[in-house]
């Protein structure tokens, strides 16, 4: 325990905590066992830059001993991920049941945690009967479920996401049986029944693939800036961030960050997870942890960015499973609870400074850029140009990494010569050599392996262009148009088919 970060973080430690704490320092004074000196939790990491670190949880879980330690220790915000939700609270019109959220939120105050309240107007896991209301029926009951609802939790909800995911994918108003009554005032309308229930409570809308740029998130920052111009009490824009290794990050997510910032109001990183098709390996691991770190450091790098809630820790209470067959290992601790690459990324992101170095200082901080130097894909030479960046905040020496770019050898010789044609490094730093895979895969029996025989690459920087070529010995032609890492784009764009290694570790790429 750090004790500089310790008395900075804005969290009390609970009570159980400390005690834990002052047992350790006896037994250390006493000459007892010298056990490892126990880290900063991920939520002491976050406090320590004004942030807090959650999790989303519920209830069936939290009869698992092994799950529910963890939770009250690592995490300093939860969010109930069922609990709170219309068709739990009130399955019946006037008939309120708030057991399972305050279980919920008694776990949270004994462990010294905040709790966002998630959530109170939904278009799914709703009621029967909200549907079935006349329309003129419509707002009063959504006002008299928030008042009752937003009433009941003072004190013990510090956040509500009021309204959840108002909007279709092109930015147009999601249908509902609100949006049918009221059209997109009911949002407003939502927004000051909260407020008038609970004053103190800082209120949010939240929504999915919100985190980057695009029609989605400009119809949720029109949609915010005119409630402000209105008058209506909004604090904040919810982020849920549930990616995807396979459909790439959010790169604009920082900016996209900072312009609802600029408006005046909190951000919240609110459902993180990143999925994955299954079965993991450690290329994708790898890329996953380079998401988890890139939200962390967009949150620390955006001040009016709050926190950050993952969707549940662990493997093991998923949604995604159920959600997309095939997919899952979305989370930052397995199906055992044991700590994944991605943890240790978001620790170090976090300023982790106890890491060890076991990470090499940033696991998924480079990346690569392909486009393709070759019209024919037909001909008898493959021609990828390929750039490496930097994207972390420590240099990264270069003899440490290995680039590879999978391929097909086709019909032909199975012996290869490659040519670095030209690169602004001077082609005698970079090494290149062509390997057969142990297992060809679709796309992949063979790869180009690219190396540099000196240089470092400092953050931020790219090495710019390196012109590769490769042919067979006996000048037989390819059919590149199947080729794994193979793309026909002519300019440079981030190539998550193509891997970059350090150490021989992966951290970047999808393996085939
Ligand atoms: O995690 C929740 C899962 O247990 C439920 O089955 C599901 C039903 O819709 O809702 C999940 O949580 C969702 C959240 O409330 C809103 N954003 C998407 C989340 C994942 O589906």
């Amino acid at each position: 325990m750090n004790l500089v970060k310790l008395c900075r973080q804005s969290r009390a430690p609970g009570l159980p905590a400390l005690l834990a704490g002052a047992l350790a320092l006896a037994t250390t004074l006493a000459g007892g066992p010298a056990a490892a000196a126990p880290q900063d939790t991920l939520h002491e990491l976050a406090a320590a830059q004004g942030r807090y670190f959650g999790s989303a949880t519920d209830n069936p879980e939290l009869s698992d001993a092994a799950y529910t330690a963890r939770l009250g220790s690592e995490f300093g915000q939860l969010t109930p991920g069922n609990s709170m939700k219309w068709d739990t609270t009130e399955p019946a019109r006037g008939r309120f049941d708030f057991a399972k959220g305050d279980v919920i939120t008694d776990f949270a105050r004994q462990h010294g945690q905040t709790v966002r309240g998630h959530t109170l107007v939904w278009h799914s896991q709703l009621p029967g009967w909200v549907g079935s209301l006349p329309p003129a029926q419509v707002e009063t009951a959504m006002t008299d479920h928030i008042t009752a609802e937003a009433t009941h939790y003072r004190g013990a909800v510090t956040a509500w996401d009021v309204v959840n995911e108002p909007f279709n994918e092109d930015g147009t108003f999601r249908t509902s049986p609100f949006y049918t009554a009221l059209g997109s005032d009911y949002i407003a309308s939502a927004l000051r029944a909260a407020h008038a229930a609970d004053p103190d409570a800082r209120l949010y809308l939240n929504d999915y693939n919100i985190e980057g740029l695009g029609a989605k998130s400009d119809a949720m920052y029109a949609l915010v800036r005119d409630l402000l111009d209105e008058g209506v009490p909004l604090d904040g824009v919810g982020m849920q961030a549930h990616l995807a290794v396979q459909y790439g990050f959010p790169y604009e997510m920082r900016a996209n960050m900072q312009r609802f910032a600029d408006l005046g109001l909190d951000v919240a990183v609110t459902e993180l997870d990143v999925r994955m098709q299954l079965p993991a390996d450690a290329a994708k691991l790898a890329t996953q942890s380079s998401y988890y770190r890139q939200v962390t450091e967009a949150c620390l790098a955006v001040e009016r960015c709050v926190g950050i809630t993952v969707w549940d820790y662990t493997d093991k209470y998923s949604w995604v499973p159920s959600t997309f067959p095939g997919e899952g290992a979305a989370n930052l601790y397995d199906d055992g609870l044991l700590p994944k690459p991605a943890y240790t990324a978001v620790r170090t992101a976090l300023g982790d400074e106890d890491d060890g170095g076991e990470n090499g200082g940033d696991p998924g901080a480079l990346k690569v850029r392909y486009r393709s130097g070759d019209s024919s894909p037909g001909d008898n030479q493959i021609k990828p140009g390929l750039q490496l960046v930097n994207t972390g905040t420590t240099p990264v020496s270069l003899p440490d990494v290995t680039v590879r770019y999978w391929f097909t050898g086709d019909n032909g010789a199975s012996t290869y010569g490659t040519w670095c044609d030209w690169s602004p490094l001077g082609c005698a730093t970079v090494t290149h050599r062509v390997a057969a895979l142990g297992s060809p895969a679709a796309g992949a029996d063979h790869y180009l392996e690219v190396g540099f025989g000196s240089g470092s690459l400092a953050p931020g920087a790219s090495t710019g262009e390196i012109q590769l070529r490769l042919s067979k010995t006996d000048w037989s032609d390819f059919d590149e148009s199947d080729d794994y890492s193979h793309t026909t784009g002519t300019s440079y764009a981030d190539a998550p088919k193509i891997g970059v290694y350090v150490g021989g570790e992966p951290v970047w790429g999808i393996e085939p």
